[in-house]
């Protein structure tokens, strides 16, 4: 039987827009609403954050914060890598989505030979580097981070000699090279990307399942044909960016985009996607309670980590 821990990651420096790094306690929030004990049955591991760093100088125009991020990438990697030796499935709750790279290095260090597939529920494509990105903002980054897709070939920025030795370093967190192979990244509701991030799509042939066809083949089969494309992959990590629901439901959260995901659709592709044997960690993130009202992203974002909750413990 598997046995679940919580991580909580109050990460925020990767984020353009402050106030991510609430959103764990807003869902925290949300849960005594519900009258649910969910925060007290899961004994929740805190990482320690830095966000003290954005008091000072955000130091890397491409890379902002990157010192302070490079800390809690290690943090998280470190974190989920002892879980995973214990065979703990690691449900992972953050801020800023950076902190995704730092999952997958953590699985990866613990199961260095492992053949690790992702499947990348987000508006955002999450795929740039210092070398592209149009922000410096590294929660744009963190499929990059573990692909080591550099994408030099579109590059944009002029990138500083200090920036390309911190991303180098980075690349190297929970090993030397790659994590992933970028063909084993399946995304579901990218519809905001910049070109640099379609020229990678496009050359690794990566699959993106956009609202429409979620609308029209229905969730169950988006669900079957994801993990299809991963057959051949050992285990699987499930990454869920709030800000793949529709507008409507994503009130609360730094880079709402249009034509999302339903809340029902999000519910029910968390619960199908988490049945399958090979998922070995789930994480949500991009929750910022300081842009929303009432709570309500806090809310639906915490029916839909309950929800997934209770799939995996049924499937144990
Ligand atoms: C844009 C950039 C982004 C959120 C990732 C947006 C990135 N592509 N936004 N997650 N919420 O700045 O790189
Ligand atoms: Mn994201
Ligand atoms: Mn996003
Ligand atoms: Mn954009």
């Amino acid at each position: 039987m598997r046995k679940i821990r919580l991580v909580e990651v109050r990460s925020e420096l990767a984020a353009g827009t402050r106030g991510a790094s609430m959103g764990i306690d807003a869902m925290r929030i949300a849960s005594i609403k519900r009258r649910s004990n969910f925060f007290m049955r899961f004994e929740p591991v805190s990482v320690q954050d830095e966000n003290k760093l954005l008091f000072g100088d955000p130091q890397f125009k491409w890379a902002k914060y990157g010192e302070g991020v490079y800390t809690m990438l290690n943090r998280v990697c470190d974190t989920v890598e002892g879980l995973r030796k214990e065979k703990l499935f690691p449900i992972v709750l953050a801020g800023d989505h950076s902190t995704a790279a730092g999952t997958i290095c953590g699985i990866k260090k613990a199961d260095p030979g492992l053949r690790l597939g992702v499947i990348w529920i987000d508006a955002h494509g999450d795929f740039h580097s210092p070398y592209t990105s149009p922000t410096g903002n590294m929660h744009g980054m963190p499929l990059a981070m573990v692909t080591a897709t550099d994408n030099a070939e579109n590059e944009a920025n002029d990138v500083e000699e200090e920036t390309e030795a911190l991303w180098e370093k980075i690349k190297q967190i929970g090993g030397n090279g790659p994590k992933i192979n970028p063909d084993d990244i399946v995304y579901v509701g990218v519809r905001d990307t910049e070109a640099q991030e379609d020229y990678l799509i496009e050359k690794f042939g990566i699959r993106n399942f956009k609202t429409a066809e979620v609308n029209e083949k229905g969730v169950a089969k988006i669900a079957e044909e994801a993990l299809e494309i991963l057959k051949d992959c050992d285990q699987i990590y499930i990454s869920f960016d709030v800000d793949s629901l529709d507008t409507s439901v994503s009130t609360g959260t730094g880079t709402p985009v249009p034509n999302g995901l339903s809340k029902e659709q999000a519910f029910e592709l968390n619960r199908t996607l988490i049945k399958d044997k090979r998922v070995c960690c789930w994480e949500i993130v991009e929750v910022n309670p300081t842009l929303d009202t009432e709570n309500k992203m806090a809310e639906h974002a915490f029916d839909i980590l309950e929800a997934t909750t209770e799939s995996l413990i049924e499937n144990f």
